[in-house]
């Protein structure tokens, strides 16, 4: 697919969906592996999701429109951040999962993770989620650009044995360089 623009709809805190008319696709992972960057890469936006320094800062499901509402990307909290309450922790969770199993546009969900770092047990456990959902996704080794060329390729196998698929499941992109992108967009355009 072609994204030709891209604008910020709104932010959800509590249980309280947003229902556009069309597709939306979903971005997941711990907070600070890249997600908010990985929208910007694809929509060619520098500022458009926020990227912080300060992990753990997205309380919010976060909103946007895609070519004028064609598709929707929305931005789920990060997990895994150490310092936040339990209880903190445990509204995100709700939120997130509130989200993944009542939106009836979401096509698929983008699980981010860090091409360097072995998949965490949250990683795992969310992908163990969403296909109990039968919540189809998309595993994306972000970061490329910190390893050289063989050892990004040894990770991303790495990668892929931990979530039991084959290394062509696991697109290994750079929100730096843009490397990785067209694949991401051919993803897309297969499943919405
Ligand atoms: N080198 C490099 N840094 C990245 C990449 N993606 C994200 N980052 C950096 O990682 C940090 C966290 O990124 P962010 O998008 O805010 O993560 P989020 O919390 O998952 O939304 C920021 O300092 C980004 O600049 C990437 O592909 N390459
Ligand atoms: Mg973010």
């Amino acid at each position: 697919m072609i994204i030709k623009n891209a604008e910020y709809v709104t932010s959800i805190v509590t249980k309280k969906l947003f229902e556009g008319n069309a597709p939306e696709v979903a971005i997941a992972g711990r907070s600070n592996v890249g997600k908010s960057s990985f929208i910007n890469m694809l929509t060619n936006r520098k500022k458009l999701a926020r990227s912080s320094s300060e992990p753990g800062r997205t309380r919010m499901l976060n909103y946007f429109s895609i070519n004028n509402g064609e598709l929707y990307l929305v931005d789920l909290p990060g997990y895994g951040y150490a310092k936040v309450t339990d209880k903190e922790r445990d509204s995100w969770k709700k939120l997130i999962e509130f989200y993944l199993e009542k939106s009836t546009n979401l096509r698929f969900v983008f699980l981010i993770v860090d091409v360097r770092h072995e998949p965490s047990d949250l990683d795992l456990q969310l992908a163990e989620y969403l296909t109990y959902y039968n919540i189809p996704f998309v595993i994306v080794a972000t970061k490329a650009d910190k390893l050289s060329k063989a050892a990004a390729k040894s990770a991303v196998s790495v990668v892929a044995k931990s979530f039991n698929v084959v290394t062509d499941d696991v697109l290994l992109v750079s929100s730096l360089t843009g490397v990785g992108r067209d694949a991401v967009l051919a993803a897309l355009s297969s499943r919405i």
